[in-house]
C-alpha cells in the first residue's frame, strides 16, 4: 500500500522547522553538530506538537468512518489530550478526555491550569480518573467510549499518546520522510536521531520510516517512561505494524529499536537534577525551552552521549522536539501570580482571584 496510500487531514503548517543548535554543539566539544526539528512550531493547533502530527491520520479515519467524538485518554497534563482536544475543535467534532492521576504532583491548580485548561477551554469533556501511571489500554477509557455510544454518539478510539493504534506510527514514518526531504535541501545528512519515548508510536514511526531509507542511521529512543520494557515492547510492536502499514517489505531487525534507559530519572513525569540541568543548559545556550517530563530528559540523554563520546566526534545528531508542553502549568501559575502582584493582591488573596480567573473558564462547555 504504501505511506502515501493513507488518508490524512492536513493540520500542520508544513515541513517542522530544522535548525543548528550551534552554541549547544560548541559547549559540548564542538566535535558533534546538533541541530533539533521542532514539532512544538509544527501547526496552528493549540500550539501543535508531536500528536498533531500523528492524528492527522487517525482523523482522516474518525471522518471517513462518521464518527462525532474522539475519545482519548492520558494524564491530568498530558500534552497528547490537548492536542485531541484541538484536533476536535477544528474539524467540529465532540471530544472526551480521561485524563488519569499519571504524575503524584501535589500541587493544587495541578487539575485546572496548564494543558486540562486549554482542554476545557477548546470544548473537551474532560473527566479526571484516580488509575495511575500506564500506557496500556485502561478500563476508564473504555467505558468512555462506552458512555458515548450510550448517549447516541459514535465514538472513534484514540489511545494513550496516538500510539497503540493501527495507524499510530504513520505520522513519524511521514516525519522520516519529511527529514530527507529537508536533507536534501540543506545538503547535510542525520546520521543520529534522538528523541524521547513513553507511549511510542512517535519513536516507532521514525525507525519504520527510516528502515524505508537507503542511508542507514542510528535513532536513539530515550525512555521517559520508567516503565522500559512495556515501552521497549509497545514500540516494537507499533514499529513492525508501521512497517507492514508502509510496505517496508522486511521484518524489523531487533538492533534497529534502540530504548536507553538511564535518564528517566525513575518517575514518569518527575525530573530529577540531570534533567534540571539539561532544560537550563540548553535554554541558556538556545533559548529553547525543554520541559521536565520528556525533552528535559532527552536532553540530558544527548549531552551526556556527546560529553561521553558515545555520540562519537564528526557526527551529525538530529534532535527531535515533540512539544511536551508540560510548562504551560507552570507558564499558567506564572501568570496567575503576576496578576495577583500586578493588581498588589495580598498573597492569601491570590487563591481566591485563581478560581475567579481559572474557574470560570473550565467551566463545562
Ligand atoms: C504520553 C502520551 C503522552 C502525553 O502527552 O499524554 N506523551
Amino acid at each position: 500500500m504504501g505511506l502515501d496510500s493513507f488518508d490524512r487531514v492536513p493540520l500542520l503548517f508544513g515541513p517542522s522547522p530544522v535548525h543548528r543548535l550551534d552554541r549547544l554543539s560548541e559547549h559540548l566539544g564542538g566535535k558533534v553538530e546538533i541541530w533539533a526539528k521542532r514539532e512544538d512550531c509544527n501547526s496552528g493547533l493549540a500550539y501543535g506538537g508531536n500528536k498533531v502530527r500523528k492524528l492527522e491520520y487517525l482523523a482522516a479515519e474518525a471522518l471517513e468512518t462518521g464518527c462525532d467524538t474522539l475519545v482519548s485518554i492520558g494524564g491530568v497534563q498530558s500534552n497528547h489530550t490537548r492536542q485531541v482536544a484541538a484536533v476536535a475543535a477544528r474539524l467540529g467534532l465532540g471530544c472526551v478526555l480521561v485524563q488519569e492521576h499519571w504524575v503524584d504532583w501535589p500541587d493544587a491548580a495541578y487539575d485546572k491550569v496548564g494543558n486540562i485548561l486549554l482542554s476545557r477551554i477548546m470544548g473537551a469533556e474532560v473527566r479526571l480518573d484516580p488509575g495511575g501511571f500506564d500506557i496500556g489500554i485502561r478500563p476508564s477509557w473504555e467505558e468512555a467510549l462506552a458512555s458515548v455510544e450510550e448517549r447516541g454518539g459514535k465514538p472513534y478510539a484514540i489511545p494513550a499518546g496516538a500510539s497503540d493504534h493501527p495507524l499510530g506510527g504513520l505520522g513519524f514514518a511521514r516525519w522520516a520522510d519529511e527529514v530527507a526531504e529537508q536533507e536534501r535541501e540543506l545538503d547535510v545528512f542525520f546520521d543520529t536521531i534522538v528523541v524521547c519515548a513513553v507511549t511510542g508510536s512517535t519513536h516507532a514511526g521514525m525507525i519504520a520510516g527510516f528502515a524505508a531509507q537507503e542511508q542507514p542511521r542510528r535513532i536513539l529512543g530515550i525512555d521517559g517512561s520508567a516503565t522500559v520494557e512495556q515501552t521497549r515492547a509497545q514500540i516494537a510492536r507499533i514499529a513492525s505494524q508501521t512497517a507492514d502499514a508502509i510496505d517496508l517489505g522486511r521484518e524489523l531487525h531487533d538492533d534497529e529499536i534502540v530504548l536507553l534507559d538511564e535518564w528517566h530519572a525513575g518517575t514518569y513525569g518527575i525530573p530529577d537534577e540531570r534533567t534540571i540541568e539539561a532544560i537550563r543548559l540548553c535554554a541558556r545556550l538556545e533559548g529553547m525551552l525543554t520541559d521536565p517530563v520528556y525533552e528535559g530528559k532527552s536532553m540530558a540523554a544527548l549531552i551526556d552521549l556527546v560529553s561521553s563520546g558515545r555520540i562519537e566526534p564528526s557526527s551529525r545528531v538530529l534532535y527531535g522536539v515533540r512539544w511536551s508542553s508540560d510548562w504551560t502549568r507552570a507558564m499558567e501559575r506564572v501568570k496567575d501570580l503576576s496578576w495577583g502582584v500586578r493588581f498588589g493582591a495580598l498573597e492569601e488573596e491570590a487563591p481566591t482571584r485563581f478560581e475567579l480567573v481559572y474557574g470560570a473558564l473550565q467551566a463545562p462547555a
